[in-house]
């Protein structure tokens, strides 16, 4: 990465009693897979991944956040899963509520219109993650209690790589509604 360019993301942060169960049900994973669990201070959901951006164009990209006009939703996240390819363990809602992905077309047709590149997956698969490098193959599954997260805020983040791992920094922070 360049001296000049920070790996940023928009995404939405839980308070704190989600927060806190995520947590808790990612520590009973952790004792079924194993890895590395993500806590409370960095727990999210990524609505849209940018890697490095050039620092001179955060004032470009706070300007795509200040253009999003959406009433703030309810999202329930119902499900723990793990991805083979990645060795993620998450948390997701069973269904992708139709206000995230509004949120998250409004965030992609500003970046367009701004010319910021970003991850655009065919598919967006809206996730949680709360283990890395797990292994739950042969896991039994820890009962989870369906969590409903009141989405009222998005962030822009700065994610700084460190040996022990990413810490993020909110570098913006917008209402809905
Ligand atoms: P992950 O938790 O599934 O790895 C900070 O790295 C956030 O951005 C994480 O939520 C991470 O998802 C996500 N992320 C990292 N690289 C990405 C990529 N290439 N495309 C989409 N999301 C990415």
């Amino acid at each position: 990465r360049g001296e000049g360019q920070a790996r940023l993301f928009f995404a939405l942060w839980p308070d704190a009693a989600v927060c806190g169960a995520l947590d808790q049900a990612g520590r009973k994973l952790r004792d079924a897979c194993g890895g590395r669990q993500m806590r409370c201070n960095n727990i999210h959901l990524t609505l849209v991944f940018l890697g490095n951006v050039e620092i001179t164009r955060i004032d470009a990209l706070r300007a795509v956040g200040d253009g999003v006009a959406l009433p703030p939703f309810v999202m329930t996240l119902n499900q723990l899963g793990w991805w083979r390819h990645n060795r993620v363990a998450w948390a997701a809602p069973d269904t992708t509520p139709g206000p995230l992905l509004a949120l998250v077309n409004q965030l992609q047709d500003g970046l367009r219109v701004a010319a910021f590149a970003f991850d655009d997956r065919p598919v967006y698969a809206p996730h949680v993650t709360l283990l890395r490098n797990a292994r739950c193959e042969k896991a039994e599954w820890p009962a989870f209690e369906s969590q409903e997260w009141v989405a009222n805020e998005f962030v822009l983040v700065r994610s700084v790589t460190r040996e022990e791992g990413a810490t993020y920094e909110a570098i913006g922070r917008w209402s809905l509604g």
